[in-house]
């Protein structure tokens, strides 16, 4: 699928898988044995520019766009999901500001996050608003010159390495999904405190913890966009982000064949390589052309959001929808093919499996993928008639 790629586009695939097989793929296991957040390699990539690939120019980015960043995400996926996850999370709380932040926060923001000096997290879930993203309870009170932040996060990616975090609260209780509101929360804001950092069943190289506002003060300016916005730049930011969590999907899901397809090549079974047994091979051969096709559906939407389409939900979340089903199908398939050792933590199988079944819930279950696919097919269908 390189054959789509410009030449600047196949420079930062290669620098990016480089990154990935020099520094990540030696220490990924210990990462995730450890549950270490991956700061060596987060700088590393900010020292390659990469954590400004999608930010533009003006404020010292790269000046490319989401495909150019999908492009990282793949690569780093495919040695390890829990350092992708903490990279992708890092422009998931910064699309917030790149959409609807003004002027002011854009400079004041941008220039800090593209070099990586400044990580970002973005803080919309809580115990009672995970699928129903309008069910949040954190209150943003305006007191003067200042909002009051009172309320519970929960499974915030980033969450307590993060420095910049933007966060979605509730402003007006009796508007529902139109009374929130985003804002943007600095780390060392008194009142702003975290709590628990989850034991994860993978991605363990990412950080997930509670946030805790009581009585967090923040100037009026960080509101991002108007009051009463907050649910749309919540969902705007998703759907730009979730062809991300698609590349992710396809990262994974290559790391996963390309492990078990070596393994088949070596293994001998019944005095040939199970590669040649035709069970194996027809596995091996599923696995190659569901990745392609995921491949194929994200890089396709990642290009249609860049092209500054004006509603990019549906290709979005097919995008996200199809390629993490795929990648939890092919690292399942990868630990079959490669049987007994796949499930060894020798090997790095099995790591893959249980770090790719986040693809399917965060950002969005891929149950909800489907509600917001069908939402668009039926306004599309109505629209035929
Ligand atoms: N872009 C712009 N506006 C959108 C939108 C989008 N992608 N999605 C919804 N909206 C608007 C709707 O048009 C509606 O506006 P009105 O109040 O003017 O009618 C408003 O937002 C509420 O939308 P809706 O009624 O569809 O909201 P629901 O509460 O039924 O929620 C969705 C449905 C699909 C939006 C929600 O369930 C969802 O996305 N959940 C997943 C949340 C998620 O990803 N969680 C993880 C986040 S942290 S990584």
């Amino acid at each position: 699928m390189d054959y789509f790629l410009d030449e600047e586009q196949m420079m930062i695939k290669d620098l990016a898988r480089q990154i990935a097989e020099e520094k990540v793929m030696p220490i990924r296991a210990e990462l995730d044995e450890r549950e270490e957040f991956p700061w060596d390699i987060m700088n590393i990539l900010a020292q390659s520019d990469f954590l400004g690939i999608y930010i533009p120019e003006a404020y010292g980015g790269m000046g490319r766009g989401g495909f150019e960043f999908s492009l990282a995400v793949e690569e780093l996926s495919r040695a390890c999901l829990g350092v992708s996850t903490t990279y992708a999370a890092n422009a998931l709380g910064t699309y917030p500001i790149l959409l609807y932040g003004s002027e002011e926060q854009k400079k004041k923001y941008l220039p800090d996050i593209a070099s990586g000096r400044k990580l970002v997290a973005f803080a919309l879930t809580e115990a009672n608003a995970g699928s129903d993203a309008a069910g949040v309870q954190t209150t943003a009170r305006l007191e003067g010159n200042e909002y009051v932040l009172n309320g519970t996060k929960q499974w915030i990616t980033n969450g307590g390495e993060a420095s910049i975090y933007t966060v979605i609260a509730i402003t007006d209780k009796s508007k529902g999904a139109r009374g929130a509101s985003a804002f943007v929360v600095e780390k060392d804001t008194p009142g702003f405190s975290f709590g628990k950092k989850e034991n994860k069943l993978g991605i363990r190289a990412s950080s997930t913890r509670e946030l805790i506002f009581e009585n967090c003060r923040i100037p009026k300016e960080n509101i991002i966009g108007k009051p009463g916005m907050g649910f749309i730049v919540a969902m705007k930011t998703l759907d730009s982000s979730r062809t991300g969590v698609g590349a992710q999907g396809v990262g994974v899901a290559q790391g996963a064949f390309d492990a078990a397809a070596a393994y088949a090549l070596e293994r001998q079974q019944f005095g040939q390589p199970i590669f040649s047994i035709q069970a194996v091979q027809h596995l091996l051969a599923d696995m190659a052309t569901q990745i392609e096709a995921a491949r194929a559906l994200v890089y396709a939407v990642a290009k249609f959001i860049d092209s500054k389409a004006k509603d990019v939900s549906k290709e979005s979340a097919m995008a996200k929808l199809f390629a993490t089903d795929v990648a939890m199908k092919v690292t399942v398939d990868a630990v079959q093919v490669m049987g007994g050792a796949g499930y060894m933590r020798e090997y790095p199988v099995e790591k893959m499996m249980r770090d790719a079944k986040i693809l399917q819930i965060y950002e969005g279950t891929n149950q909800i993928q489907r509600n917001v696919i069908g939402q668009a097919l039926i306004k599309e269908t109505a629209k035929k008639k």
